[in-house]
């Protein structure tokens, strides 16, 4: 049904690859109520903190409405007409392979459609490359191998049926944390039921594991080796499968032996803990994300882990198997359509003349490419070199998460023609376009996203399309159109552009492959619009339950493949130079590039400055006191971070999220520093293991701002957040302004407003506040070390009467509530903590019961029994 309760529109999260129902309701004044849908199979009514947020990120202010030519206000017509005459052009005086679109994940299955059959189809590159390349193109690699397609054969219900689930390289409690909470609720219904993190680092995720194994970064391969060794060595082996229906295990074994699982760093009797779980239990799914896939060894991690579910037949059954998670809302949509520069559609393969003929013979094409196009890197390579003279980029932003993104940044700015398609001219991409193209954004447009356990789910227009807006699948088709194609772009709605899609897959479905959703072809609009969530595959030719289930493979032998691998470290050595490991990942309540969830005060009041995680003992040797500012530096470029002195990270290695850029921490886009080095077999990249060195930042004076309107400061390192009244920052310098009023009227634009000031020349320190009739508008704190004050507490003051704002002291009757644990409600980890301690609470449950936390999306969970245990052991809480 597309109306549930009270006309509520169905739709899906526009966020992670759980792909969460939920019920939009517009209030008629551009905003969204948003609630969970009961009724969804991938949630059933649950939302974490970032889809309950989902209504305070779609709001106009940050979003361009009109075309842009050359930073000038421009008309669809000029804009797509420029477009479609420079892609042609660079063809015609260079050939297809000058050209190149950089697409991503988000995009909804409709616009990869198109996006790709114009570039492969009648563009004639494979030049399409996608973010997923930095995501999911291991494990892509690593199914191609190991099955023969790329397929995932599990789904979520494996994960409450198993009785032991493995998380490798995987913070499923920040980033798919309604699907943790299924394996949490799970587990308390069966409290046998044991969880297992494999994570370098402790997560919130590992804190709630009955064993958190914190190997060495990179070093899965060993890990798993070890296993698949255990295995053989306890005879639990499932021979008669391996005979029937794989092929390699005695190769893989050897290879397997020869391996050292001291590589992990890890203890004997956890490695020994762990493989006795795993062997004892036949319903065991393995699942694994960025800490796999993103390594120069990425697809043999992949292909080690799938290895011992091949090896004990444990794979194609309820409650078992290898199980890569997806990121991004569409990253599974964007495989089906063949949105990598190395495949061609539905699974089908560019470098398979049978194939290719079948598509071009589909798209009534002659000019399908028999090569494969640049991957991601090697495209930003080609663009930095001059190889590629016009690209366009749609739904990403590379300047910020591509590595060595200075590097790329340049290159995008160097680049003869760029188009950029986005819903904001305020990303570090868009602001390089040549041609700005605004698309409508999630609760704008209509079509189909697949998740990660293959259920294809509707999304669903429910806001008016502000200004000139339009779809990604609009756009893309008008400029194959302009470029002469009329009759192949020639749709009317995303409706039949998914039953050209679901049409094109009976190809794939009678080639043999897994992709085959041609019993959903057919579809009219009105019952595209009634389209229910659905799991692929969806045969015309008699449905497949399960993948595996009977044993049979992709490859031509219908065989599964064991594949040798041997443990690589990661490809960038620790030196005396560069002494630390750098890993990198996210956070629970920002998503990438902030460019829609930093719009929301509570996501951003979460954690709202970018830090790095480092050892005390690492902390004490570089003489970094607490909150200090850390300069991290290597070959690529540089980074200023907030230090977090913890030993969540081991001795030598960081952490550091990847969420922050030019926009709001300009100093600090991690991409900068991570090296552009990617696995030679799915070309992505090792996102989390490049090495830097660190050292303090000699900031001259550090400063902390707050103001009811949007402000840039210029200096060293600034960091700006949304609150609830305005905005918030950091900033320190390493040179002191000679005159800090001046300064400060500068930086808010207050060249006359009211002024407080209090000073302290001897000490450094310099408060100023601005009001207008009693009422804040903004204030300034500046000292020489890093302030102490009560941030929590002030952002809420621009916009009252606040003329104590200065103390930077919070008043007894209002105390401090600390950085935001709980979103929805808002709740401080200094106000949990007193009811904490006032109380005597000792479970989650009762923290709610105070103070409300985590009773609603329940995101926040895991954190709340991370601060009770440390609470309980005494440890800092920060
Ligand atoms: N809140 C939030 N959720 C998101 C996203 C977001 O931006 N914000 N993005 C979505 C997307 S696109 C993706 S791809 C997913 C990613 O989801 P995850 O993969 O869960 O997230 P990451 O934080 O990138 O990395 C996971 C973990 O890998 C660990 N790791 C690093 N190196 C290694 C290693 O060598 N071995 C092992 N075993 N572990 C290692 C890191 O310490 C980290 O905790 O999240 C999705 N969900
Ligand atoms: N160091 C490090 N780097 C990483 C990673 C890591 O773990 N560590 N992870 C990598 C991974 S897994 C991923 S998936 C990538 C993600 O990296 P990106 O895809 O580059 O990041 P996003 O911020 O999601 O970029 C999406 C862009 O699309 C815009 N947008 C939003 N809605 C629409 C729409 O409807 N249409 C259009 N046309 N545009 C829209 C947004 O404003 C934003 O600018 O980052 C990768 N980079
Ligand atoms: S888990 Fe959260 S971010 Fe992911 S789809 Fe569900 S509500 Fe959206
Ligand atoms: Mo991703």
């Amino acid at each position: 049904m597309v109306a549930g309760e009270a006309n509520d529109i169905r739709s899906t999260c526009p966020y992670c690859g759980v792909g969460c129902g939920v019920l939009l309701k517009p209030d008629g004044d551009g905003g969204l109520s948003v609630r969970g849908d009961p009724d969804h199979p991938n949630n059933r009514g649950r939302l974490c903190s970032k889809g309950a947020a989902l209504g305070e990120t779609v709001g106009l202010s940050e979003r361009q409405l009109t075309p842009q030519i050359g930073g000038r206000n421009a008309e669809w017509d000029e804009a797509l007409d420029l477009v479609a005459a420079r892609f042609m052009d660079v063809r015609a005086e260079h050939g297809p392979d000058a050209t190149a679109f950089y697409v991503s994940g988000q995009l909804l299955t409709e616009d990869y459609y198109v996006a790709n059959k114009l570039m492969k189809g009648f563009i004639g590159s494979a030049n399409i490359d996608t973010n997923s390349r930095l995501c999911m193109a291991s494990s892509v690699a690593g199914h191609k191998r190991a099955f023969g397609t790329d397929t995932v054969p599990g789904i979520y219900e494996d994960l409450e049926q198993a009785d032991l689930v493995v998380l490798v390289g995987s913070n499923l409690a920040w980033c798919h944390p309604v699907l943790y909470q299924r394996i949490a609720a799970a587990r308390e219904a069966r409290p046998e039921m044991k969880l297992v993190v494999i994570d370098p680092r402790r997560t919130a995720t590992s804190d709630g594991a009955d064993l958190h194994l914190q190997l060495a970064i990179g070093s899965d391969v060993a890990l798993f080796n070890g296993l698949l060794a255990e295995i053989a060595r306890q005879g639990a082996a499932d021979e008669a499968y391996v005979a029937a229906h794989t092929r390699g295990f005695e190769a893989a074994l050897a290879a397997a032996m020869a391996d050292d699982p001291a590589m992990t760093g890890l203890s004997e009797k956890d490695m020994s803990a762990f493989f006795d779980l795993w062997i004892g239990n036949e319903k065991t799914v393995t699942l694994f994300s960025q800490g796999v896939n993103q390594s120069s060894a990425g697809t043999d991690k992949v292909n080690a882990i799938i290895n011992c579910h091949l090896a004990t037949g444990r794979i194609g059954r309820p409650g078992m198997g290898p199980f890569s998670i997806t990121g991004q809302p569409n990253a599974m949509g964007g495989r089906e359509v063949g949105g990598l520069a190395n495949t061609l559609a539905c699974h089908l393969e560019l470098t398979d003349p049978a194939h290719r003929k079948a598509v071009a013979d589909f798209w009534k094409t002659p000019t399908v490419p028999q090569e494969e196009g640049l991957k991601a890197v090697d495209m930003f390579d080609a663009v930095a070199d001059g190889r590629i003279k016009a690209l366009w980029i749609v739904h990403s932003n590379p300047a910020v998460t591509m590595p060595d993104a200075d590097r790329v940044r340049r290159a995008i700015a160097a680049c003869p023609f760029v188009v950029v398609s986005d819903i904001s001219l305020r990303t570090d991409t868009a602001r390089l376009a040549d041609v700005f193209l605004p698309a409508t954004a999630w609760a704008e447009k209509s079509g189909t996203v697949t998740n990660s356990d293959r259920t294809i789910s509707r999304q669903r227009a429910v806001l008016p399309v502000p200004g000139s807006a339009r779809p990604d699948w609009k756009i893309m088709a008008e400029v194959g159109q302009r470029m002469g194609w009329q009759d192949a772009f020639d749709w009317e709605t995303p409706a039949e552009i998914f039953d050209e899609h679901a049409r094109l897959s009976a190809i794939a479905g009678e080639a043999g492959l897994d992709f085959d959703i041609s019993a959903m072809a057919g579809m009219d609009a009105a019952a595209y619009d009634r389209m229910l969530p659905t799991r692929w595959p969806q045969r015309r030719a008699g449905a497949i339950d399960r993948f595996f289930a009977d044993g049979k493979f992709f490859h031509a032998d219908g065989r599964g493949r064991i594949v040798p691998v041997s443990y690589r470290p990661p490809a960038a050595v620790p030196s005396r130079e560069r002494p630390f490991q750098l890993n990198t990942g996210r956070l629970r309540d920002q998503w990438h590039t902030m460019t829609r969830t930093a719009l929301s005060p509570r996501l951003s009041a979460h954690l709202p400055e970018p830090f790095v995680d480092m050892h005390p003992d690492d902390a004490t040797q570089l003489g970094l006191k607490p909150a200090d500012l850390v300069r991290l530096s290597n070959d690529c470029g540089t980074a200023i971070l907030r230090l977090r002195k913890n030993d969540d990270v081991q001795p030598g290695t960081l952490f550091a999220p990847m969420h922050w850029t030019g926009e709001n921490a300009p100093a600090s886009r991690i991409d900068a520093l991570v090296a552009s080095v990617t696995d030679p077999m799915s070309g992505q990249p090792e996102s989390k293991a490049s090495v830097v060195r660190a050292e303090r930042f000699d900031a001259r004076w550090h400063g902390f701002a707050i103001a009811q309107d949007r402000f840039t400061p210029q200096c060293d390192y600034w960091a700006l957040a949304r609150t609830g009244q305005g905005y918030r920052a950091e900033l320190a310098g390493s040179a002191r302004p000679d005159d800090f009023e001046r300064w400060a009227r500068n930086l808010f634009g207050l060249p006359n407003a009211a002024a407080q000031v209090m000073q302290d020349a001897a000490r450094g320190s310099f408060r100023i506040a601005f009001l207008k009739d009693d009422l804040l508008l903004a204030a300034l704190y500046i000292a020489r070390k890093p302030i102490a004050l009560m941030r929590d507490f002030l952002t809420g003051l621009p916009g009252s009467e606040a003329n104590w704002a200065l103390a930077g002291q919070s008043r007894a009757d209002m105390p401090d509530p600390g950085p935001i644990v709980c979103s929805c409600f808002s709740t401080g980890r200094n106000t949990i903590g007193r009811a904490i301690e006032a109380e005597g609470l000792c479970t989650v449950e009762a923290i709610g019961a105070a103070t409300s936390a985590g009773t609603n999306c329940g995101s926040c969970k895991a954190e709340l029994a991370q601060i009770l245990r440390r609470f309980a052991s005494a440890e800092p809480v920060d």
